[in-house]
């Protein structure tokens, strides 16, 4: 009854649009080939597996206390299978290394091996997804004393950097395993709570730390290493070493990818507009979509300004292939499998949004000067039923329409999550 309803919608839908000269056809099959990495830590509270401590330090905070969090990965494979089951299109998902299973085994942090993941490979390859990986410099504690790979301390720092290491190693073997490279992501938390006296001498630590982790040969085909600058953490406001420019710095002079996360920046700045200058020196980066409010807070990605203006980067210069989407929020106080959904969907719906779009007309437009047509038509095109196209999508994808979804996620969390107390 719902798709007959999408169907006709869908094709009034696009012969509207095709009246403006836009393909809504077209614009399904680029959106379709568009992966969103779900980070895994959206499921648990950024716990991960290691101890019952869950998240210390680090600087960031889950706040919220929802039942159901999984406590283990089979739960947490299960939760994102939900997710994926009614997120339209195929995608991937993105690993820390406190998510390792060893078993009833310890494992250091710099020994961790890929035999470690290999319940997630097993499982990524199963579901025809990729997997991206982190390493975690957090929740530890050699990360107490709040320096990882800055630290003074020189066997401090050799553990951290050894743990990079391991962990490009594990990311290889994901992305070879899995034929998709896996996109290695390096943030550290590291920095002071009040005004540091030396500024210099962590960024020296941090570069020489970074060149000794990838000093290390590591296929590039399987696995590209990523660089997450931060303004400031709870607990370190003053000061982080891991600053905006250190990485864009260090990501060009080294041809890494640098990721950028929608709330690592002062309040008023955005990333969709740096996307733009950092693909005229780098070749590729990673972006941390998160939402944050007032501060990095790190809520569930929700479909506004900022994430269609991301959208509308990545789709009128074609940098699908230069931009990979991974999602980065966690949310304790609402369902987390819902948290996923809501995100990623959300995500979606803004790169379909922009492909719905006339970019061409409205270049041609702009060329010419004319700012009056350029505004009227721009805010015109809020009015499109850009979401008969999606509901069309969604029925072709074979994933529910609409709030729909919101059905099979509640009763999966009265049928699994009770069991979790
Ligand atoms: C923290 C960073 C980082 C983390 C994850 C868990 O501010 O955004 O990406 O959220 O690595
Ligand atoms: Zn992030």
């Amino acid at each position: 009854m719902i798709s007959d309803n999408t169907g006709k919608m869908y094709e009034l839908a696009r012969a509207q649009y095709a009246a403006m000269g836009v393909d809504t056809e077209a614009a399904m099959a680029r959106l379709e080939a568009i992966p969103i990495s779900l980070h895994c830590w959206q499921g648990d509270d950024v716990s991960g597996f290691e101890s019952d401590a869950g998240l210390t330090g680090g600087g960031i905070q889950a706040t919220g206390n929802y039942p159901g969090r999984a406590r283990n990965a089979e739960e947490l494979r299960s939760d994102l299978d939900k997710a994926l089951d009614v997120i339209p299109g195929k995608h991937r998902v993105n690993l820390h290394a406190i998510y390792a299973e060893t078993g009833s085994r310890k494992v250091e942090r710099n020994e961790l091996l890929p035999e470690h993941f290999a319940g997630w490979i097993d499982w990524a390859r199963a579901n025809g997804i990729g997997l991206d990986f982190n390493p975690s410099f957090f929740s530890h504690p050699l990360a107490d004393a709040g320096f990882t790979l800055t630290s003074l301390d020189d066997g401090i720092r050799r553990f951290w950097v050894e743990h990079g290491i391991a962990c490009r190693r594990i990311g290889e073997a994901m992305g070879r395993a899995l034929g998709t490279p896996c996109i290695n992501n390096v943030w550290i938390a590291d920095g002071s709570k009040d005004i540091p006296v030396d500024r210099f001498k962590p960024r020296e630590l941090l570069k020489r730390s970074l060149d000794e982790i990838f000093a290390e040969d590591v296929d590039q085909r399987f696995n590209r290493d990523a660089l997450e600058s931060k303004l400031f953490g709870i607990g370190s406001e003053c000061f982080v070493p891991g600053s905006h420019e250190f990485y864009m710095g260090y990501a060009a002079q080294n041809g890494k990818l640098y990721c950028m996360d929608a709330g690592h920046y002062h309040p008023t700045e955005v990333i969709s507009d740096k996307i733009s200058s950092m693909l005229i020196f780098l070749d590729e980066i990673l972006l941390h979509v998160s939402r944050g409010v007032r501060w990095d807070s790190d809520h569930v990605v929700i479909l506004n300004d900022e994430l269609r203006a991301i959208a509308e980067e990545v789709i009128r210069n074609n940098f699908e292939s230069r931009i990979h989407i991974g999602l980065d929020f966690f949310d304790a106080s609402i369902n987390r499998v819902a948290a996923w959904v809501i995100g990623c969907r959300s995500m979606l719906r803004a790169l379909l949004m922009a492909l719905l779009e006339p970019t061409a007309k409205l270049r041609e437009i702009e060329a010419a000067g004319d700012y009056t047509s350029r505004l009227a038509l721009l805010e015109e095109l809020k009015g499109m039923p850009a979401a008969a196209v999606w509901d069309h999508y969604c029925v072709r994808k074979g994933v529910p329409v609409g709030p729909a979804w919101l059905d099979e996620v509640k009763s999966y969390e009265s049928s699994v999550l009770p069991a979790r107390q």
